[in-house]
């Protein structure tokens, strides 16, 4: 009978010890007051439904043979998240966006500075450790997602993230802002864009970048996520499930799908942001990798 009282105690206090800590953590989670959350620097941070291809479009072609782990490495550990990779009209470069806001020149021999979107930029867009730190600042260094020269006029258009839709001139320097709304309704992520012969500019606009389809339906489920206490770097993994996973796929202008090419370990494309194609070789850029990954097609 004692015993059983003993036994009794002993739980009582595992559950008041279990109840006070998961309130404490709750508490932590809730106030996050060591600022640790991936949007604690944004407190206007707000989330959007964004609308998604059905999973039916999605194709099952899979490239069995990993081919894209052939790829040759290009520029390790020299650019920092070059998402974007563009040649200009005289075939030099490639240009590309980096982690800390700058655009970059490939001159054949180095890279150089190109030109920036951010009229703003002072000691904090510094060079850093880890592609993942800059994010703090990027609203006010900027971030080039997206680069792709006028072939008549030689000017680069970049879309920046935060600043729109922006163009510099041949010689790079300072850009300037083209559009940062569209019929009044202000960009939210100017990603990606291209230019046609004619110069007509085309691009796009996500409220998010890359976020699972899981959230994009349930904004405030993505909210609570990224409110949560914990690195950018388990942000990330949460988001593309754990695992980097490199595509490549090639539509035919009706929108047949041609070829499929894949790194489903990420052992050497972690991902791809975009890719050019010259000369019969792709240039995979990506947000999270510190190279450029070259595919020869040939
Ligand atoms: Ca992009």
């Amino acid at each position: 009978m004692g015993r059983q009282v003993g036994n009794n105690k002993s739980s009582v206090s595992f559950g008041a010890v279990f109840a006070g800590l998961f309130f404490a953590v709750a508490l932590y989670c809730a106030t996050d007051p060591f600022k640790h959350s991936a949007i604690a620097d944004f407190p206007d941070f707000e989330t959007y439904y964004v609308e998604l291809p059905s999973w039916s479009q999605i194709p099952t072609e899979r490239d069995s043979s990993n081919l894209l782990q052939k790829s040759k490495i290009m520029f390790k550990d020299e650019v920092q998240g070059p998402e974007s990779v563009s040649f200009d009209p005289q075939g030099r470069g490639p240009y590309t966006g980096v982690a800390d806001g700058g655009v970059l020149f490939w001159n054949g021999e180095s890279w150089t500075d190109f030109a920036s979107t951010s009229s703003n930029r002072s000691e904090i867009c510094d060079p850093k450790p880890s592609i993942l730190s800059y994010s703090k600042n990027e609203h006010i260094c900027g971030r080039p997602l997206g680069l792709r020269f006028d072939e008549k006029t030689g000017h680069l258009y970049i879309a920046d993230a935060y600043f729109g839709l922006m163009k510099v001139g041949p010689e790079g320097g300072l850009a300037t802002s083209v559009s940062t709304e569209a019929e009044g309704v202000p960009f939210k992520f100017t990603n990606d864009l291209d230019v046609d012969d004619e110069g007509n500019v085309y691009f796009t606009d996500t409220s998010t970048n890359d976020l699972a389809s899981l959230e994009a339906e349930y904004p405030r489920l993505r909210k609570f996520l990224l409110k949560l206490p914990i690195s950018a770097k388990f942000q990330f993994l949460l988001h593309i499930g754990g695992r980097p996973h490199g595509v490549v796929v090639k539509y035919s202008p009706q929108g047949k799908l041609l070829q499929i090419l894949e790194d489903s370990e990420g052992k050497v494309v972690k991902a791809a942001s975009e890719v050019e194609e010259k000369d019969g070789k792709l240039w995979i850029g990506s947000v999270l990798m510190s190279f450029v990954a070259v595919y020869d097609l040939h």
